[in-house]
């Protein structure tokens, strides 16, 4: 990969989605030479992964910042194309980031309240603008893969699980024994790392050897209008301050599964910093499809400078 050797500005607007954060960039991107959403994601890592490093890691981001580049749709029918990124690599589906997006393109007057469609490296996303500024979205189909999956860990026993499928893979566990509260951060840090630990090296995995990337914990709620409260552990090691949308539809998809939620029952997921989504699911045929609806709030509109000349301008992580 080559790195910029001139001045680069980024037009970028921040959002946070129930305070996770996503850094949408609507100009000044690098021009890519192929076509397909796959073969652009690769071109970005290979050619372009300076942009990716400069807006998430330090200086001017951290390990909760999601990008999302906007690209031509090749369907007319849709908004825009999305690439979404984290401070390690590029992202299936992102949930949180879908409803960041749309409070991004809303505020850049692009859309009206309705349905639009985005498209994704993993198909065609359709989300719902909401008179009240809420988003929805219909997640890709989902599922339990796996349940009652015994993991060991050496400092808080061994837990058990369901394994599921949301767009990204899940671990989600409820017997950790631990509290979920901002307060406990480390030690929920900790379990999950521990939990991963595990899962990677006995081997435990999705179907057709899926990494399962995220882990998930649940707890009770602390909001009244809540049923649950969750801690999701994301790639990078950063946890998700939103309830997380692919998270959410993970527990659908379990809840589904066991019996425990009819279709278009209202599931109420509230975060470890007290947000929330609403999540329901419709079947098609053994999988979910589910729709999370959520709120995100601009921050930020900027002009990021990347200046080769300063020595971290490309971001430094640990
Ligand atoms: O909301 O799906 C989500 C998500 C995944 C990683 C961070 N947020």
């Amino acid at each position: 990969m080559a790195l910029p050797t001139d001045r680069v500005e980024l037009s970028v607007i921040d959002s946070h989605t129930g305070g996770e954060p996503t850094r949408t960039i609507i100009g000044g991107a690098p021009g890519l030479s192929t076509t397909t959403i796959a073969e652009q994601i690769q071109e970005l890592q290979k050619e372009h992964d300076w942009m990716r490093t400069s807006l998430t890691h330090e200086p001017r981001g951290y390990e909760a910042m999601v990008g999302a580049l906007l690209l031509h749709p090749q369907n007319p029918e849709a908004v825009a194309r999305v690439v979404y990124f984290n401070n390690v690599g590029y992202l299936g589906m992102c949930g949180h980031g879908t409803i960041g997006v749309a409070a991004t393109l809303s505020y850049l007057g692009k859309i009206s309240p309705g349905e639009h469609l985005l498209e994704t490296i993993s198909g065609d996303v359709v989300f719902t603008l909401h008179e009240d500024n809420r988003v929805s979205f219909v997640n890709v189909p989902s599922y339990r893969y796996q349940t009652n999956v015994p993991v060991a860990t050496n400092n808080f026993g061994t837990v058990t699980g369901d394994i599921a499928f949301a767009g990204n893979w899940f671990y989600l566990c409820a017997d950790h024994g631990l509290e979920i509260s901002l307060n406990n951060v480390a030690e929920l840090d900790r379990c999950c790392r521990e939990i991963r630990h595990t899962i990677d090296s006995q081997g435990i995995h999705g179907e057709n050897g899926g990494l399962i990337d995220h882990v998930e914990l649940f707890g009770p709620p602390n909001r009244e209008d809540a049923h649950s409260k969750n801690y999701v552990d994301c790639p990078g090691g950063e946890y998700d301050r939103s309830p997380c949308g692919t998270g959410t539809s993970a527990k659908l998809a379990c809840l589904a599964a066991a019996g425990k939620l009819e279709p278009n029952q209202v599931w109420r997921q509230e975060s470890v910093t007290g947000s929330l989504f609403e999540g329901s699911y419709a079947w098609q045929g053994d999988k979910i499809l589910p729709r999370i609806m959520g709120e995100a709030f601009v921050t930020a509109e900027t002009k990021v400078i990347i200046d080769p000349t300063d020595p971290l301008t490309f971001g430094f992580s640990q």
